[in-house]
């Protein structure tokens, strides 16, 4: 392949994960029951996980077990220390420090053991980057409080990420508040909204009214945590964490290009508060005309103007397209908006792969919000086969490289600021949309099933070894 641009010196190359999908463990150290340990197993064929009110006997709960991190990761650190990882992100198991998630004072053994894994990666010279809230809120605050609809999610999320900041805040300089705030605009979909905010639907209540009122309450919270952080420790980098999904318009006619704007402005209004600290207009006009009624209360815009984020983290997997609307209404509704784009092609989960996406939206992001980006996901999930104990994933580097090829021109030739390239992941780990073990997305290879059997061991594939020279020659060795 043609070489790589140089890219800078300070650039964060490394690799992520989220505690849920990795760590297993998951009544160990005090740890309470999340949302992902109720949540059981799905397939390509039916994605949809159900959840269970409690642990039922038969089911396959295969967050239960991840690929036994919490067990194993001094030596696999020690495996991303080979492949030259500068930075490690996962996210901290909110149910490890506060099980239920309204305690008032935290597991003391959960904190040892981010301690731990913290040190082990500043030993191995790794950042760590580390998202508060990863799919993993306390299944107790879901049951009992009515999830993140209810007000009172905000204290106790701002204790807990209270807590991390003045715990770790001298071994972890950059942050994230909230994983895919965004992805809960497919509220039709019950799963964005059972896993980004513990939302179980009433009879007759309104999801997308829902939607907005959880998302309201995470957004003040993200921006009191943002707050704290920096007066516990003015250094700290707390950002916000977007899917970022270019939706395209399918032609150059005028509707189509106004249908592909609204959903680009539905989808990342997140962004725009995170970033610019106020909700932007459209939303406003749209919440009266549909009779919404978003409780907001009285301080709630001073803070979201004071807390904004430092940066922004994405990540980039697929692209979009939209067109016009049969009943002419420029409204969005993602689960019935989207159109295939015939100009790509798909993964076999049915991902749109769109490396040129990647470079388009880094620069809308830019022109939009003008902060620093740190990608922290990308990747392919795909089958791997493994022969003679090898796995040549040449589909995996094929994904990556025209990637990062795309990121490298958007920083070097079209000088948008990211700071750093979090691939997902450099290690298989459990699927958060199916919870399959066979959707595999790492460098390296878990001798894992779908239902938790094989030896555990850990295999270096083809893309361990191309991502390794990426990184050694500054992004020039694709
Ligand atoms: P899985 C949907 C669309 C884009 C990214 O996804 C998404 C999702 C939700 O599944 O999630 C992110 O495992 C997420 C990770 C997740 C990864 O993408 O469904 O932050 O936790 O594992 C890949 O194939």
């Amino acid at each position: 392949m043609t070489t790589g641009l140089k890219m800078p010196n300070n650039f964060l190359w490394g690799g992520a994960v989220a505690a849920h999908q990795v760590e297993g463990g998951w009544q160990d150290g005090g740890k309470g029951v999340s949302i992902a340990d109720v949540m059981a197993a799905a397939s390509r064929e039916h994605p949809q996980r159900e959840v269970t009110d409690t642990v039922e006997p038969g089911k396959v709960y295969p967050n239960h077990w991840g690929i036994d991190f919490y067990h194993k990761y001094s030596q696999d650190i020690n495996l991303f220390a080979e492949l030259g990882m500068q930075a490690f992100r996962t996210s901290i198991a909110w149910t490890r420090i506060y099980p239920n998630g309204d305690e008032k004072t935290p597991n003391a053994a959960g904190l040892a053991y981010y301690h731990d894994m913290f040190a082990k990666l500043h030993a191995q010279g790794i950042e760590p980057v580390i998202t508060l809230s990863h799919f993993e809120m306390p299944y107790h605050l879901v049951k009992e409080y009515g999830g993140w609809r209810n007000r009172k999610l905000i204290d106790f999320f701002v204790r807990f990420a209270t807590t991390c900041f003045e715990e770790f805040h001298d071994e972890v300089r950059y942050w994230m508040t909230f994983n895919e705030i965004d992805n809960q605009t497919s509220w039709r979909d019950p799963h964005p909204l059972l896993q980004n905010s513990g939302l179980q639907l009433n009879p007759g209540e309104n999801a997308e009214e829902a939607m907005f009122q959880a998302t309201h309450n995470e957004l003040v919270a993200s921006a009191q945590a943002v707050l704290a952080a920096h007066k516990i420790d003015p250094q700290l980098q707390v950002g916000g964490m977007l899917a970022m999904v270019p939706i395209y318009p399918l032609t150059a006619k005028p509707e189509d290009q106004m249908a592909a704007m609204r959903a680009m402005q539905y989808r990342y209004y997140f962004g725009d508060v995170q970033v610019q600290g106020k909700y932007p207009s459209w939303i406003k006009a749209y919440w009266e005309q549909k009779g919404y009624q978003v409780k907001v209360s009285a301080s709630d815009a001073d803070i979201l103007r004071r807390g904004t984020v430092d940066y922004m983290g994405m990540s980039y997997y697929m692209s979009f397209a939209t067109k016009e609307r049969a009943d002419g209404k420029v409204e969005y509704d993602e689960a019935k908006d989207l159109t295939d784009n015939p100009t790509l092609q798909k993964s076999d989960w049915g991902w749109q792969i769109d490396p040129v996406g990647l470079r388009w939206i880094l620069n809308w992001m830019q022109d939009r919000w003008r902060k620093p980006i740190m990608i922290v996901e990308n990747g392919f999930g795909a089958y791997d086969k493994v022969e003679d104990g090898k796995i040549h994933d040449n589909y995996r580097i094929d994904y990556l490289r025209a990637h990062v090829a795309e990121l490298e021109k958007a920083v070097v030739v079209d000088g948008v600021n990211v700071i750093g390239y979090m691939m997902w992941s450099p290690i298989d780990l459990i699927s958060a949309s199916t919870g399959e073990m066979a959707k595999r997305y790492g460098l390296i290879y878990v001798d894992q099933d779908d239902k938790g059997q094989g030896s555990g061991e850990r295999l270096r594939k083809d893309s361990f070894y191309w991502y390794q020279k990426v990184i050694q020659s500054d992004g020039v060795d694709l």
